[in-house]
Order: C-alpha cells, then structure tokens, then sequence
C-alpha cells in the first residue's frame, strides 16, 4: 500500500512542486483514500483521486487599490474553484499576508470532503488575498474590498460558486464585498454567505463554527462515556472560529483557559467567563487589538511568541491556522493528560502531530469533521436566501446539531479501526470522499 500511496503523490508532487501545504493536504487524503481505492475497482478506473486534485479552475487577478495617503496599493487576489461535482463551488475568502496558491489550494482541496460530509450541495473553492486588513482604516478595508469585487464579481453567482468568510474575512468584509457585487450586477441575490442579518444572512451563521466543533467534540468524548462539563479546554486563535468556541464551551459547563493570536497567549487558570469573552469580542472585533491586552485587564500570564499547547488540560481546539500545532506539541499534550483534540482550524495540526495522536490512541478529529458546522450553516444560509426566508435561531442550531451528529455518526462508520477507536480522519475522508465520486463518475470526464 505504502508504495501506491508513494507513486500517486509522486506524481501529484511533480505538478506541484512548490506547494507544500496542498501537498500536505493530498497526502493525508491520499493515505486513507488509496487503501478505499483499491477495495473499490471502479474509483481507480476513472481516476476519481488524480482528478479532485486537480482544480477545475483557478483565477488569478491584480487588486490595484488607493490607500488613505493617496497611494496606489497592489495586491493579489484568487479563487480556486477546485470541485464542482456535487453543487455551487462553496468555501470561504482569507485576506492574510501568507496567502498564496499553495495554502488556497489546500483550503479549497479540503473543503471538498467537508462540504460533501455536512450532506448539503455544495462543491468546494476558496479565495482570498495577500491583503492584510491589520492596521487598515475602514476606508481602506472597504476600498480594497471593492476592487477585489470588481473581478471577482464575474467568476461567482448563486448558482456557481457562493464565497463566504476565513481568516481576515468577517462580517465587515462580507457586507463591503456584498454592497459593491449588488451595485456592479444590479442584482440581491445570495452570492455570499456570511451576511449580516438584515440583508439576508443566517442567524447561528457567526457561531456556526465555533458551537459546531464543540458539539463535534461533545459527540466525540460520548464515545467515551465522557462529557465536556467540567473539563478543562484549552483554545488557540482569538477570532470568529475561537471566541464561538469559547462561548459554547461556557454554555456547556467546561474551563476554557488559554486563547492566542499571532503575537502569543494568555493563561487565565480562573477560566474565561461570560464578561470576559465580551471583552475579547470588543477587543478583537470592534477595537482590533491585540490578546495581550487580556492579560493586563484581567492580571493573568501572556506568554510573548508562544502556543498554547504546553498547558495542561483534557481537550484542545486549534482554532487559529495551519501547521500550528507540531509532534512535539502533540506529544506534550498527551503527556499532560489531553485526550480529545477537534480542530476548529483548517490543518492545524501537522501528519507528524496527528500520528502521535494516533499512536496514543487518544480522540482526535481533523478540521474537514470537525469544523464543518460553519460552512454547513453557509449552507443553510443559500437555502434560505432561496427561498426568502429566514429560519429563527433554535431552528437553525438544531439543524447544526443534527449536521454535526450525522458527521461524527459517517466518521464512526467509515473510520472505526476496532471496538475501542476511530480514525476521524480516515473515516471523514472516505465518507466525504464517495458522494463527490460517484457524482463523478455519473457526469463522466468533465
Ligand atoms: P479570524 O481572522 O477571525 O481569526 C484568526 C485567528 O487566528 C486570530 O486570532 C489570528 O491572530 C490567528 N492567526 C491567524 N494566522 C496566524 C498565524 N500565522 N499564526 C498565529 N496565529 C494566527 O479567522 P477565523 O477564526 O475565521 O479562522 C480561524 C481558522 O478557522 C482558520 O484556519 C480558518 O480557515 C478556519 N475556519 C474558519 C471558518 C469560519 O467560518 N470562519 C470555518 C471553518 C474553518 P492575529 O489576529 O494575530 O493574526
Ligand atoms: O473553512 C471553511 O469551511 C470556511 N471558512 C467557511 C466556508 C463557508 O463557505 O462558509
């Protein structure tokens, strides 16, 4: 088997060269889906693997903007298209200085199994830019959001492909991407999703990821005969994926005591309370500032430069990036007695960190379960924008439930290696992996 795996990544390495996360991304793929494969003739016939890893599409296009000096800026924008098998190309847009063809190729390749695990139809993309929204005034983030939309307007539509938020791309960008889309096309349609209330987006929508990877979790340590109640959780990343995530697990009973962002992290050994997540809300969505603050107003330790993953706990969310989370984070995590880790991040967690992981036996579910529940209510949001209606919020949360348990239920089916553990990521990957191909093969080599 290891040499199939070898000779397929091979040659996918040979067309990528200089694209390591993507390569990273296809290679955990390829070492659950090649093993399938060979138990299933009629994938390997139509080359279903060599295929999806291939985009259908990928634009590429200049973003000449004016700064608030006067200044032309330039920047670079994408959109993957990468699958459109089974609906709309859907996923989300980051405006970070990393972004590049490779990591935006990982994210649209992995959004492919995710949106085919929340059982909606969606196909997978993802976009962005190397534009960094940090330290830009209103007036810039809105006149760079504009010239963005002024190509990009031409590649998406409710019916093709259905961008949504990531990193740097939150409520105040998706309502300047919406506003310049409407004005170019003349047109109120659900292009994106991640919308504010009142033109059209779904409520549950900004929590959707963050209570979604805990209700994963929950459904993860059930398995165990444990509860999340009582638990003490530690959480990367202070953005929209980690403060939701922070609030659930309020909601449910467990300490959350640590969150980060990219200049370190704080330990509140107390646990964060519902006051004190208002605060980071103010601070990182409204003020923009930094999570050392946290620490300085409420007399806890942050720790300049560093992750989270040396603090003690039971489980642990990576929420923030990718490849945040290495082997030696992974095993110092299990020697201090972590036994559930669900990526609310996209890959945070490196093949070396998920194998000690899973050598230690201990339950881990990559980002594409687990964090699904946020493009699962994107999902719900087209459906509703459709059919112009808006759902209440119980109706949507417990449709979110009801996405994340039927997940966690493919997961187990696919995944269980015996009675007493589950691949989450073998079993997430082959689950995501037939409906997109066997779609596939129904629509011939397209
Ligand atoms: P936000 O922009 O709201 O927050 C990102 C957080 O991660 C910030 O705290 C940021 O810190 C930190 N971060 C970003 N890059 C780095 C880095 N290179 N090193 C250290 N910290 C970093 O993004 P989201 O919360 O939306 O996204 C977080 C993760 O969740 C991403 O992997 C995203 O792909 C994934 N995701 C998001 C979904 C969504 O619905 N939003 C859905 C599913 C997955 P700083 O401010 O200092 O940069
Ligand atoms: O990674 C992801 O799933 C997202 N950023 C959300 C995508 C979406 O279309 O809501």
């Amino acid at each position: 088997m290891d040499v199939l795996i070898k000779e397929f990544m091979d040659k996918i390495i040979t067309r990528n060269q200089h694209e390591p996360e993507f390569l990273q991304a296809v290679q955990e793929v390829a070492e659950s889906i090649i093993p399938f494969i060979e138990d299933h003739p009629k994938y390997k016939e139509h080359k279903i693997l060599e295929r999806i890893a291939e985009p259908e599409r990928i634009i590429t296009f200049r973003v000449p903007w004016l700064n608030d000096q006067g200044e032309v800026e330039i920047n670079r924008g994408f959109r993957v298209q990468m699958n459109s098998a089974i609906g709309p190309y859907k996923g989300g847009l980051r405006f970070h200085p990393s972004v590049n063809q490779s990591i935006l190729k990982f994210l649209a390749f992995e959004q492919v199994f995710k949106n085919s695990l929340t059982g909606l139809p969606m196909g997978g993309g993802k976009g962005g830019s190397d534009f960094d929204p940090k330290g830009r005034s209103n007036n810039e983030v809105m006149k760079f959001c504009q010239s963005f939309m002024t190509e990009l307007y031409r590649h998406i539509h409710a019916d093709i492909d259905v961008p949504a938020g990531d990193i740097g791309v939150g409520a105040r960008e998706i309502g300047y991407l919406f506003g310049q889309y409407k004005r170019i096309q003349g047109e109120f349609t659900g292009i994106l999703t991640g919308k504010a209330a009142e033109f059209g987006g779904s409520l549950i929508r900004p929590e959707a990821t963050g209570y979604g990877v805990v209700y994963f979790a929950e459904e993860m340590l059930k398995t165990r005969g444990e509860l999340l109640e009582g638990k003490t959780v530690v959480v990367s990343g202070s953005g929209n994926v980690a403060q939701y995530t922070v609030e659930k697990c309020i909601q449910v009973g467990a300490k959350v005591v640590t969150l980060s962002d990219s200049g370190g992290f704080i330990y509140d050994p107390k646990g964060i309370d519902e006051s004190k997540l208002a605060y980071i809300k103010e601070l990182k969505n409204v003020r923009r500032g930094r999570i050392e603050e946290y620490a300085k107003k409420f007399d806890c330790e942050y720790f300049e430069g560093e992750k989270p993953w040396r603090v003690k706990c039971d489980v642990a969310f990576p929420d923030a990036t990718q490849n945040e989370l290495d082997a030696k984070d992974a095993l110092t995590l299990v020697q201090n007695g972590c036994f559930c880790v669900a990526e609310g991040a996209n890959m945070p967690c490196t093949l070396d960190a998920v194998r000690v992981f899973d050598s230690a036996r201990i339950l881990y579910a990559p980002g594409k379960a687990s964090n699904a529940g946020g493009v699962a209510v994107s999902g719900l949001e087209m459906s509703q924008n459709s059919l112009r209606i808006s759902w209440s919020r119980d109706e949507v949360d417990s449709r979110l439930k009801q996405i994340m348990h039927q997940i966690h239920g493919a997961c187990v089916k696919n995944g269980r290696l015996d009675k007493d553990f589950v691949d989450y990521t073998k079993g997430a990957n082959i689950s995501g992996f037939i409906k997109v191909a066997d779609a596939m093969i129904a629509q011939g080599y397209v």
